[in-house]
């Protein structure tokens, strides 16, 4: 087990686009595995690789009110959408920073687990808002990318200044 650092924005890396998942060997699991212990001790509701700075089509969240219903999405794609909604949204590499976005309410996403088994399931309101930005970070996207320019530019200088101030 081990704990990952974290990128934060404006990192170049965050802009990566992710490969997909061709191996579900030991050492994807194991990345599955400190990816949790990762997102857990944030404490955080979702985690993409992207933001560990490992490019592969993998995610892992847990919305739930206990902390007891991890999820791996591995080689995602959202099959179905409908409804929007907007909500507020922050990031661990965004750290301090909550933000309304508008994205779809419901969705039906078709993904892999880390054995390699294929899933289709059916979410809504905060699940399927985290499943859409945890996915937006597999295209190298964030959730400031909604806002207004003025807005992320605000973001980003203090984020600079913070990160400067830490070495
Ligand atoms: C994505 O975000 C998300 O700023 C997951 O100081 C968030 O886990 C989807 C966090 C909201 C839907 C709604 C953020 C922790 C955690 C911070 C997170 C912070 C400490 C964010
Ligand atoms: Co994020």
């Amino acid at each position: 087990m081990a704990l990952l650092n974290i990128l934060h924005f404006p990192d170049p890396r965050l802009r990566t686009v992710a490969k997909p998942v061709e191996k579900f060997d030991d050492s994807l699991r194991q990345l599955v595995s400190d990816m949790f212990e990762t997102m857990y001790e944030a404490p955080g509701i979702g985690l993409a690789a992207t933001q560990v700075d490992r490019h592969i089509r993998l995610l892992v969240m847990d919305v739930s009110e206990d902390r007891d219903r991890p999820r791996c999405l591995i080689n995602p794609e959202i099959i179905d959408a409908d409804g929007d909604e907007e909500m507020d949204e922050g990031c661990l590499s965004v750290p301090g920073f909550y933000e309304k976005v508008r994205r779809a309410e419901n969705i039906r996403v078709r993904a892999h687990d880390e054995f390699g088994e294929q899933h289709e399931f059916d979410a809504s309101g905060l699940e399927a808002v985290c499943i859409q930005h945890e996915m937006d970070h597999l295209e190298g996207k964030l959730f400031v990318d909604y806002l207004s320019n003025l807005k992320r530019n605000r973001i980003r200088s203090k984020l600079v200044k913070q990160q400067k101030k830490a070495g």
